[in-house]
């Protein structure tokens, strides 16, 4: 059996991805010339597209056949809500940061006004596109919940406020863990969960994904801590260093850097065995390889 190419397979579906945006959001797009210009400075400047590959490995995992139609307008809506919450997450009033995706950051270009406006319009063209998708009505709804409270009160933006009143507060467990489930697992896991609701997935294919989503969620920003105490610059496209500097709450200071990589290797194996006896090795194989992607990456 010839051997699976995960770096081919990620690179198709993220032209795939990439190509769909700019229909989404063209450089002529209605509205304020300097508005849409700022949008796809951030949504271009290089993403890995990693929620959208969840989206769409979901749905070709739960038998989806019309990704154009079906599913790109929401693996895009959840694309744009991911960078407008990186423009937010950047400004001055949040993280201060200088860099983002290599760049320097939004409103380091276009100034906080516009920049904090860019990044509200990436927010609502995020729902405009999602609502174009060809899914059925009832699954669309499933969906826009789904992906509502995993972005809401008790999801990033409550994980949100929960980092930001975090800071210079002691570490804590049970605040780090509120934060990483709220303000970063949530919505990954949203994004799998809604390839397989969009597919019209069986409800035990929906729980797996649930289950597996959270596992990577924490998994992923477990190593986004890490990787900010041990990160180089030039490769994460962003400043290292900076949550220890402001006294952000990690899984880093909470348990320690060897600590955090264990408990991200025991998380990332546990989803792996889930969907290696759900899928089978063979079938879920895109799955299994991000997985391996996301707690050994270096960016
Ligand atoms: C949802 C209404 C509403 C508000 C959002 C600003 C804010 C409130 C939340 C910030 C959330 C945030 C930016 C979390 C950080 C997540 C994170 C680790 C991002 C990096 O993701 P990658 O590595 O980045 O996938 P790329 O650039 O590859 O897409």
């Amino acid at each position: 059996m010839a051997e699976f190419d995960f770096n081919a397979y990620w690179k198709e579906k993220l032209e795939i991805v990439n190509r769909a945006l700019e229909r989404f959001l063209p450089e002529d797009a209605e509205g304020p010339e300097i508005l849409v210009r700022a949008m796809r400075y951030t949504l271009f400047a290089g993403g890995k597209r990693l929620r959208p590959l969840l989206a769409i490995i979901g749905y070709e995992l739960s038998g989806g056949k019309d990704l154009e139609g079906e599913l790109l307008p929401v693996a895009c809506g959840i694309e744009m809500i991911h960078t407008f919450s990186l423009i937010h997450d950047d400004l001055p009033a949040m993280d201060n940061d200088d860099f983002r995706r290599g760049k320097p950051t939004n409103h380091r270009v276009f100034g906080e006004a516009i920049a904090i406006l860019a990044g509200d319009a990436l927010f609502s063209h995020a729902f405009h596109t999602i609502v174009q998708s060809h899914v059925p009505p009832d699954r669309l709804v499933m969906v826009l919940r789904e992906i509502t409270d995993a972005i809401g009160l008790d999801g990033m933006l409550g994980g949100q406020v929960a980092d930001v009143t975090g800071e210079k507060k002691p570490p804590s467990e049970e605040i780090v863990e509120y934060i990483h489930s709220r303000k970063t697992g949530k919505f990954i896991r949203a994004s799998l969960k809604v390839g397989g609701i969009a597919a019209g997935a069986s409800t035990e294919t929906v729980k797996l994904f649930h289950s597996v989503g959270e596992k990577i969620g924490l998994t992923f920003q477990i190593v986004d801590d890490i990787l900010d105490e041990i990160g180089e610059k030039d490769r994460l496209g962003k400043s290292v260093g900076k949550d220890r500097e402001s006294g952000k709450q990690t899984y880093v200071r909470v348990f320690g850097l060897e600590e955090a990589k264990k408990k991200a290797r025991i998380l990332a194996d546990s989803a792996i065995s889930e969907v290696e006896d759900f899928f089978g090795k063979e079938k879920g194989k895109p799955l299994i390889s991000l997985i391996k992607f996301i707690v050994e990456r270096n960016y």
